[in-house]
């Protein structure tokens, strides 16, 4: 049986990768962060308590910013493969938070590398190593992008995800790890987190439909995004850790949509008239924006046999009709008389 360690399970890719690791009959361990209220909701599915016997879902605490904590986990865990998947992951929050991004995102990685380096030198086993990369990298580069367009990152999430990639390559020609840089475009689904846009958009128009609010404020409508299905997506990250020889991959579906055609197929799939409901408000607006992403992952096609199986409208329709039946579950329980509190996405 494979181990495999997730960093960031409790996030959307995290969670998906999870249930398609155990359907392949690995032993899962993923690393948690302490929250003072249950942050396992992704799990829910694949969670099983740990007294009872037979659960092959194993969680540890732990945080990115603590290498010593890490590092016991990784010695503990001796896992065979490691996403690396943890992030402070929202673009527009980064500028907030530069600094604390900087420590997670590109000296979390590099704690986690060291630590690997330390591990594999003192046992001799082999570990397989996946770093969640990110279009964003590619910023304000001319489309289409691919593994050979230069970085331009715009934002301090972005320069981050640049230095841990350069770790990572520098930690596999250095020491000879087995390592891949995952660069995924936009992948999403009905458990993305509510403050990125497609997320924010599907769930503001179903309550609308719902009658449970009035607007939605959006930014940059104009902005293009290569967005597929995060189900897909973490797939490729496990193929890279099966192949021969690690390398670096652009997985993406090759066609690019604005904001502005997300909410005409979202609007369309729920019957809602989103002109009617939407008010830009600038704080919305990124000091740098990424303008135009569209991938070219024909090396992951070719050398993975990776490809994409959900479309664009299939992708929102899945997430439209999930948001509808939550706005209908909150109207049902608002009729009832029941206080129904909806967190919003306005923050961010
Ligand atoms: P996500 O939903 O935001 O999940 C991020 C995960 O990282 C969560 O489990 C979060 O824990 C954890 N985390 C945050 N800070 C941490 C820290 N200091 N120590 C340990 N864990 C920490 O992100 P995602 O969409 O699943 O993305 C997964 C990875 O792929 C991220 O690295 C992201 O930057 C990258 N990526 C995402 C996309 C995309 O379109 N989704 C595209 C390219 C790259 P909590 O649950 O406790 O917050
Ligand atoms: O923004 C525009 C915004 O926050 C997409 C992360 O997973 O993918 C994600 O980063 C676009 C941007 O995702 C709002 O300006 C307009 O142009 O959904 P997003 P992102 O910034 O592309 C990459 C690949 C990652 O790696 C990241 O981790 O939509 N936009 N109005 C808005 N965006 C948000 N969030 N909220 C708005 O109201």
């Amino acid at each position: 049986m494979k181990k495999a360690l997730i960093t960031g399970i409790t996030g959307q890719d995290g969670s998906f990768l999870a249930e398609f690791l155990l359907a392949k009959d690995y032993e899962v361990h993923g690393l948690i962060r302490r929250a003072s209220t249950f942050n396992t909701d992704r799990l829910d599915s694949i969670y099983i308590d740990p007294h009872e016997r037979g659960s092959s879902l194993h969680l540890h605490y732990g945080d990115l910013t603590d290498g010593t904590g890490t590092r016991r986990v990784i010695e503990k865990v001796q896992p065979d493969e490691i996403y690396n998947l943890a992030a402070q992951s929202h673009v527009r929050v980064s500028f907030d938070q530069a600094e604390y991004t900087a420590d997670v995102v590109a000296t979390g990685t590099l704690r986690l590398l060291e630590a690997v380096r330390d591990y594999v030198w003192n046992t001799g086993r082999e570990v397989r190593f996946y770093q969640a990369g990110s279009s964003e990298m590619f910023g304000a580069a001319t489309p289409p992008q691919n593994e050979t367009t230069p970085f331009y990152p715009r934002s301090p999430y972005a320069v981050s995800k640049v230095a841990a990639h350069w770790y990572a390559v520098n930690y596999r020609e250095a020491y000879g790890l087995f390592i891949c840089n995952g660069i995924l475009f936009n992948h999403e689904s009905p458990r993305r987190g509510e403050t990125f846009v497609t997320r924010k958009i599907t769930r503001a128009l179903a309550r609308i439909k719902c009658g449970r609010q009035e607007k939605l404020y959006l930014g940059n409508l104009e902005a293009r995004r290569d967005w597929g299905y995060a189900g897909d997506f973490i797939e490729a990250m496990w193929l890279m850790l099966q192949h021969g020889e690690a390398g670096d991959y652009v997985v993406a579906t090759g066609e690019s949509h604005s904001v502005r055609e997300f909410l005409d197929v979202a609007g369309d799939c729920c019957g809602v008239a989103w002109n009617k409901h939407v008010e830009i408000d600038s704080r919305y607006f990124r000091p740098t924006e990424v303008d135009f992403l569209l991938g070219d992952a024909s090396k992951a096609r070719r050398q993975l046999g990776w490809r994409p199986r959900m479309s664009f409208p299939e992708l929102v329709r899945m997430m439209m009709e999930h948001d509808l039946e939550l706005a209908r579950q909150e109207q049902t329980l608002a009729a009832a008389g029941h206080r129904v509190i909806t967190r919003g996405a306005s923050h961010a």
